[in-house]
């Protein structure tokens, strides 16, 4: 079956469902999340009751994007499936990234869709639509709840009339969702398809001035007196090939941050033209967190793997038990090695 018949099986097995269960992957992102508030938003509109489910927690930064209830986090599961004519999991096609939920989803596969765009895959269900030349969930998504006419104000055959302000926030969610995968439409997986989506949403009423606040102008002061910190730290190794860079548990004392808005001060450093790698070491109670970004070349994920940690050829991590300064040197010392 083609991408195409499977997405329309996906959409009639949504027709038919009165009640669905939406899940997406653990450590969960803002394309997983944007999808699963975008189908609540609009197919409660159509009269169906859609639950949320996350394997483990909502990160804060995503909050906004369920307004009136937050997703349910682990707990309940069986309950919630057991309620539910249809399961939709979106985002991944792994059991390893959907903790904990493995033994239920295996007893009710008969009830389950995928929607995807990895090219891992695990023999999760029947009905899995997996297209991997799709930048974000969040366009298979889109083109999905379009196929169900759910982005036009509804069907007349069904009888189904959404409201533009409920169409717009169903295409505010899934720009978040298609903005996050692309790192703000800025990867190289940003193509004419990507683009085509977020112009028809932004026909449905997405403000990109309004969406980019959302997504990067909510910080806390207190993040960035953190960030001054990290980068007045930096120190250039490899011919200025390498950056490293550390947050000491003093840093979060003075400035008041908290350990979660570290996230993506890894990348500062590559807004210099000679770094293609970068270190961040972020001192804890019993241990230190090394998080590594490269930009094409050096695969970190082999350096990560080295002292027992993994990740992706450009961003990976490892937690290590040095001092922080030891810590440091040998990192550097495995990257002079592969750079
Ligand atoms: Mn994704």
């Amino acid at each position: 079956m083609n991408g195409e018949e499977i997405k329309r099986q996906i959409a009639d097995r949504i027709r038919k469902a009165n009640s669905i269960l939406a899940i997406t992957h653990a450590r969960s992102d803002g394309d997983g999340l944007g999808c699963l508030a975008a189908l609540q938003t609009l197919a409660n509109q159509a009269g169906k009751t859609v639950q949320l489910l996350l394997p483990d927690s909502l990160p804060e930064r995503y909050a906004f994007l369920f307004p009136a209830d937050r997703p349910a986090c682990g707990a309940d599961f069986a309950r919630l499936v057991a309620s539910s004519d249809l399961i939709v999991i979106v985002d991944t096609c792994t059991f390893n990234q959907l903790d904990g939920l493995e033994s239920v989803l295996r007893a009710n596969r008969d009830k389950i869709v995928v929607i995807d765009h990895h090219t891992t895959t695990d023999d999760i269900s029947l009905v899995q639509w997996s297209d991997p030349t799709a930048a974000a969930a969040g366009i298979m998504m889109t083109e999905l709840l379009e196929t169900l006419g759910y982005l036009s104000g509804g069907t007349q055959a069904e009888h189904i009339r959404i409201s533009p302000s409920v169409l717009r926030q169903g295409a505010h969610a899934l720009a978040v969702a298609i903005t996050s995968d692309t790192g703000w439409l800025r990867f190289s997986n940003t193509d004419v398809r990507c683009l085509a989506v977020m112009g028809r949403l932004v026909g449905l009423g997405v403000q990109m001035d309004k969406l980019y606040a959302q997504l990067f102008q909510c910080d806390r002061p207190q993040r960035l007196k953190l960030l001054a910190r990290a980068i007045d730290s930096m120190e250039l190794h490899c011919a200025g090939r390498l950056a490293v860079m550390e947050i000491r548990k003093a840093d979060f004392a003075a400035t008041g941050a908290r350990p979660d808005e570290t996230e993506s001060i890894i990348n500062e450093p590559l807004r210099i033209a000679t770094v293609d790698a970068v270190i961040l070491l972020v001192e804890q109670d019993d241990s230190i967190r090394v998080s590594l970004r490269s930009r094409e070349t050096l695969d970190v994920a082999a350096i990560a793997r080295q002292f027992g940690g993994g990740g992706h050829a450009r961003a990976a991590g490892v937690r290590v038990k040095d001092e922080i300064g030891v810590a440091k040197g040998r990192l550097i010392e495995a990257i002079e090695k592969s750079l």
